[in-house]
């Protein structure tokens, strides 16, 4: 296979005015008549055509039929001489056939339980017809669909609507990645949306009959990030109409396309008895996120696929701040960091680790990353840090402005922040094409009032990328008297160099730094001994929520990583949480999170970071012996607000009873490992809600003496949840990552005997597959069977669908931290799958750059 480089980037030698599309649908020979009208931009230039797995009925121009000497075809496309084309504008005409029944990799044009559907993010339009697919080459569409339905949507506005056959035209220019057709039986919830100048938009949200009556939180969420782009940045909607539909197998959580989302169901559906407080929230951030591509990703898109980040980063970074407007900001931006270090730490730290802006690849769906669209994310909010709050909003005036209709570069991006705000930012730009996290190394000192704090960078080398340059940091910083008060405004400090010096003046005495609030930059923190700051005094005091939050989190995981080598529970970290616990005026969602401790996996990065090679086994023990203590030790104050947190009345998933719920369960979570899991069981009877309910029955199992307590609750739920795949989705994955480490293989070889695990669903192979590797010390198990058993069903899928098992292959990804048999074991996996043959594009570009 080919490797695509982005400086070999050339523009596309045609124009393309309108594109014409006649569907007529039929599982097995949907026929696709494709007329786009082609303007040549540079004379006598060959036109080159994707195109994949179709079967070619015709082709012509101008009306004339092609002679086969013409063009030549290959497997991945098509190109016509340039000699067989006019030097004026000409109409291409093609004809080919397709067959969405058969299409498991759903990518194209594929069927979901008899229903019509696409996916052509980032190059599956080519599985459709033949065309340039490829961002850059933007054209306004017309599209007929008949031989199914009765609902027949696609892009944009709605033409002609009759019985069997309906035509939408799509006014605004856009990349084949936003094509999207949708046919099927089908119901809307709908609603409408007044624009701010005032227009009237139809909202639909279509599912399945049945599906109808879970759609009422996604239709107002709709309508909240309709109105927050509005507000906050100014952006109103552009058609007539907004189509969401949910389809149950769908590769990744939705898609943008233009006017006509498509949802994974499970991002779209909710109801009390059946989503979390956490499918709430996500459901809500998703619409958002889908939603505001319509500007930052649709009307101005990527030139080419190593700008993803472009549009990723930015959306996220729109979604991120929508959801801390709509909840508690706070919280909300410690759950992104959780998150951000969970996965884009890990992946810059292995062999997966690339920038922002890739400069190669052999299959862009595996780009997208945790680090095109996280750490994109942190990106953006660096720049508004560097540019100020006025500085973003005009930057992002700009960008609208110039950019409108465009498919656009990393370079125009940061163009528009250097003219808006006239600073010079080619060093901050290595933030997009440079890889790896820098570790600041802070070292301090106090004299005549003279505070001096030392930044010392550091990036490792990360594949491909030896040199690791300084970057430009924003390193948000505040000083706190020993009382605990502020002395200083939270002020930004602009690092640039390898090392440098801050100086704080006319101090009476050492202030005690809060360094890196609200996680100001995407990087790890060391500090000298003597420079160490104490956590437990940040926790109680920072007036920062974040660094209060991290402080109470950094502290926890040195002891547990201390734990983990045979060290005691810290004293102090246990008399923090009391501390917390009693403090009346925290809010619960925000306590609730410092009661987390820190994941296992976290554990092993922060052993192998200490040159430690990570024992899982024992990493499990030193978990469950912290939390143990800590039930012990604050038992009274556990169940006291164990009781107080109960939420009393109707179910409602907004921010303040899911707060309480997420405290009441964090408690529940220490509490049962000293009851037995008995308060589990009873909450799991009781619970009215699925928020309640999964959590108890993964207390249920995880901490159920004996075998009764869990099974029982395992049965209970799937009889009654049997019927509904959301459900059984959590069901799958909360028991495998609640299962003890010794039982985890077991329970996960007899899942996939369940005549409910229909492996070709990517929801619940994810569900049960993720369940499993999130087991950490079950995956890690030392004879190596995890990893065998994880790559059977690697290679089991990878011939239907590669997207979802190349995914999936990320759980091999931290190899190189474990002792040496596990690192062989699982390397000894991972050439297993390199070496089938017939693997995947992506899952072989996957296992081999994980294997260096
Ligand atoms: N843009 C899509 C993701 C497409 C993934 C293709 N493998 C969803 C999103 O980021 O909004
Ligand atoms: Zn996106």
């Amino acid at each position: 296979t080919v490797t695509k480089l982005l400086s070999e980037y050339q523009p596309f030698p045609f124009d393309l005015e309108m594109v014409r599309l006649d569907f007529q649908l039929d599982p097995k020979a949907t026929q696709v008549r494709a007329r786009i009208s082609m303007r040549p931009l540079r004379a006598a230039a060959p036109l080159e055509l994707d195109g994949e797995g179709l079967v070619l009925r015709k082709i012509s121009v101008d009306g004339r039929v092609l002679a086969r000497t013409e063009y030549s075809q290959s497997d991945t496309g098509l190109v016509i001489h340039a000699a067989a084309l006019p030097a004026q504008p000409f109409m291409l005409e093609t004809e080919v056939e397709i067959a969405p029944a058969s299409n498991t990799a759903l990518e194209g044009l594929y069927m979901s339980k008899g229903m019509y559907c696409t996916q052509c993010e980032a190059e599956g339009f080519r599985k459709i017809t033949y065309y340039p697919d490829r961002p850059d080459v933007m054209a306004r569409f017309h599209v007929t669909v008949s031989g199914a339905g009765p609902v027949l949507l696609s892009n944009g506005n709605p033409v002609v609507q009759e019985a069997g056959r309906a035509e939408w035209l799509d006014p605004w220019p856009k990349p084949a990645y936003l094509f999207a057709l949708v046919a099927g039986d089908l119901v809307a919830h709908s609603g409408s949306f007044t624009t701010m100048s005032g227009r009237a938009v139809a909202l639909n949200i279509w599912v399945r009959a049945g599906d109808e009556t879970r759609c009422g939180f996604a239709l107002e969420a709709l309508k909240r990030s309709m109105t927050w782009d509005e507000q906050v940045y100014g952006r109103e909607y552009d058609l007539d109409i907004f189509n969401i539909v949910a389809v149950d197998d769908f590769n990744m959580g939705a898609m943008e396309n233009k006017g006509l989302n498509i949802f994974n169901s499970k991002w779209v559906l909710a109801s009390p008895e059946t989503a979390t407080d956490g499918d709430y929230e996500r459901i809500e951030g998703i619409i958002a996120h889908e939603y505001f591509h319509n500007w930052t990703g649709n009307r101005i898109t990527c030139r080419d696929w190593f700008q993803l980040c472009l549009k990723e980063g930015l959306t996220v970074y729109r979604d991120q701040n929508f959801t801390a407007d709509m909840r508690l900001g706070p919280v909300k931006r410690i759950e992104d960091v959780m998150a951000l270090r969970a996965r884009q730490f890990r992946e810059d730290r292995g062999p997966l680790a690339h920038p922002p802006r890739p400069d190669n690849y052999k299959e862009i769906n595996n780009f997208y990353t945790a680090t095109v669209y996280e750490k994109g994310a942190e990106i953006v909010g660096m720049l508004r840090h560097l540019v100020g709050e006025e500085g973003y909003r005009a930057a992002l005036d700009l960008y609208f402005e110039r950019h409108d209709g465009q498919a656009c570069t990393i370079e125009d991006w940061l163009q528009v922040f250097e003219d808006s705000s006239g600073r010079d930012l080619r060093q901050f730009k290595r933030w997009y094409t440079d890889a790896g996290t820098p570790r600041l190394t802070i070292t301090d000192s106090f004299k005549n009032g003279t505070y001096t704090l030392d930044f010392e960078q550091k990036t490792v080398p990360t594949p491909g990328q030896d040199d690791k340059p300084p970057r430009h940091i924003p390193i948000a910083v505040g000083l706190l008297s020993p009382q605990g008060r502020d002395l200083i405004e939270t002020t930004i400090l602009e690092m640039t160099e390898a090392r440098q010096s801050f100086v704080f003046e006319g101090l009476a005495e050492r202030p005690v730094p809060s360094i890196l609030r609200g996680f100001s930059a995407p990087v790890e923190l060391d500090f000298a001994p003597e420079a160490a700051p104490d956590l437990a005094f940040l926790l109680a005091h920072d007036s920062d929520p974040f660094n209060r939050w991290d402080a109470g989190g950094r502290l926890a995981l040195q002891t547990v990583v201390a734990m983990a080598q045979g060290g005691a529970v810290d004293p102090s970290y246990s008399a923090a949480i009391g501390a917390l616990l009693k403090d009346g005026a925290a809010d619960p969602a925000f306590s609730a999170l410092c009661l987390h401790l820190p994941a296992q996996d976290q554990i092993a990065q922060a052993l192998h970071e200490a040159g430690k090679s990570p024992d899982p086994e024992a990493i499990y023990q030193a978990r469950e012996t912290l939390a143990q203590a800590l039930a012990m030790a604050h038992e009274a104050a556990l169940s006291e607000l164990y009781e107080a947190m109960a939420v009393t009345g109707p179910y409602r998933p907004d921010p303040e009873p899911a707060g309480r719920r997420s405290l009441r369960l964090a408690t529940l979570s220490l509490l049962s490992r000293i009851d037995g899991g008995a308060r589990a069981r009873t909450l799991f009877d009781a619970a009215d809600n699925m928020t309640e309910s999964l959590a108890a029955l993964g207390l249920c199992v995880s901490a159920g003496v004996g075998v009764g307590v869990g099974e029982a609750a395992l049965a209970q739920f799937r009889a009654r949840w049997q019927g509904d795949r959301l459900v059984m989705d959590k069901w799958f994955n909360t028991q495998l990552i609640a299962s003890k480490p010794d039982q985890a293989l077991s329970r996960a070889q007899s899942l996939v005997q369940d005549p409910l695990y229909d492996w070709k669903n990517p929801n619940r192979f994810r569900s049960l597959m993720a369940g499993f590797s999130a087991n950490h010390a079950g995956f890690h198990r030392q004879d190596g069977e995890g990893y065998r058993f994880y790559a059977d069903w690697l290679l089991r899928l990878d011939p239907l669908n590669p997207q979802v098992a190349a995914r999936m292959s990320t759980a091999f990804e931290t190899w190189a931290r474990y002792d040496l048999q596990r690192q062989s074991l699982m390397r000894a996996q991972l050439m297993r799958i390199a070496q089938t043959e017939g693997l995947s594009r992506d899952l072989s570009e996957m296992t081999a750059r994980m294997l260096g």
